[in-house]
């Protein structure tokens, strides 16, 4: 009997703690701006069970894939206004606002995991101090692929992509476009396939990640490895949202934030060689580029970043004394 009372005594006490979590569960909307199949976004759906799951169901997000809930250049100001509380953004998407912001789509400035993971180390205090005064709190980045040249046509130098309709998703993506003589379109990813489909560009540079994504093989027939630079994703999290959780949901938050961006660098890194076979596969023609093509390349890297520095006065200079360290 008394065995008996004390079980149902037990019981009762962990309905009501279920119900007192259910009640207090929190619900976030987190918008990303690639698709679904994307390693980033998996890396995020299992981001987000994590949370999920070390919350005691406390915190759960909602993703809301491929600029399904805001596009991709509306996911910052989205979480920074409280539509979203928490977003994930192709970080150099926004070096308009701060040229730090774009330290990693300097061409060849850092063209390996193992460099850029150094640029995104020294980097991240000041990255994470900017977004901090625009009431964002820095969760974790990850990596894309190395950035090579798509093109419908095959190229031999720059001089190749003169008067092409090339597809930019960034600033420096465009101000490349001008350094070769291209016509800039900015699209984001979730739009290139229809852009490829109606013609409106021709060539681009991106990751192998996207490339497949894109399924570009039906109009693309060329990918030059030039591996130039590997812009980041960032994942943030509104202050504020963050601040009204508890204690243990903030830690729950922050480890699984931490083992996502341990699995995503790994993951990008691991799927590269893969990406680059699938285009292969399908038909596409995967090389390294003449000598002249990679020569005039870093000549507009070496224009870039001098560009950069310019912008980027005495933070930006700091930031790459410790790079070159
Ligand atoms: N894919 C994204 C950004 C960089 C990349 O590899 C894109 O093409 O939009």
């Amino acid at each position: 009997m008394r065995a008996t009372l004390a079980s149902f005594a037990a019981a009762a006490t962990l309905a009501l703690a279920h119900a007192t979590a259910a009640a207090q569960s929190v619900k976030w909307d987190m918008p990303t701006a690639y698709p679904a199949g994307n390693f980033h976004t998996a890396n995020i759906l299992m981001f987000a069970k994590d949370v999920e799951r070390a919350s005691g169901g406390k915190l759960s997000i909602t993703v809301h894939e491929n600029g399904s809930l805001f596009k991709a250049p509306e996911i910052k100001r989205a979480v920074q206004s409280g539509q979203a509380q928490i977003g994930e953004v192709l970080i150099s998407n926004f070096s308009n606002e701060n040229p730090l912001f774009g330290v990693d789509s300097i061409p060849f400035l850092a063209t390996s995991y193992a460099d850029a993971r150094k640029l995104w180390q020294v980097s991240r205090p000041a990255i994470e101090a900017a977004l901090n005064k625009q009431g964002l709190k820095v969760l974790y980045a990850v990596p894309w692929p190395p950035q090579g040249i798509f093109s419908a046509k095959s190229i031999e130098s720059v001089a190749d992509l003169r008067g092409v309709k090339w597809r930019a998703y960034n600033p420096n993506t465009s101000r490349i476009a001008q350094l070769v003589g291209a016509q800039p379109v900015t699209i984001q990813a979730a739009e290139l396939t229809q852009a490829l489909a109606t013609g409106a560009v021709s060539a681009f540079m991106t990751s192998g990640a996207t490339g497949y994504d894109s399924k570009v093989w039906e109009q693309i027939k060329y990918f030059y490895d030039v591996a130039a630079w590997l812009p980041k994703n960032v994942v943030f999290v509104s202050k504020r949202a963050f601040d009204a959780l508890d204690k243990p949901t903030q830690q729950a938050l922050l480890k699984a934030a931490a083992d996502a961006e341990a699995r995503g660098w790994r993951e990008s890194e691991e799927k590269t060689a893969w990406y680059l076979e699938q285009l292969r596969r399908n038909g596409m023609t995967v090389s390294k580029g003449s000598p002249q093509l990679q020569a005039d390349l870093r000549k507009i890297g070496e224009t870039m970043i001098e560009e950069w520095t310019r912008q980027a006065g005495a933070e930006g200079a700091a930031v790459l004394a410790a790079y070159r360290k």
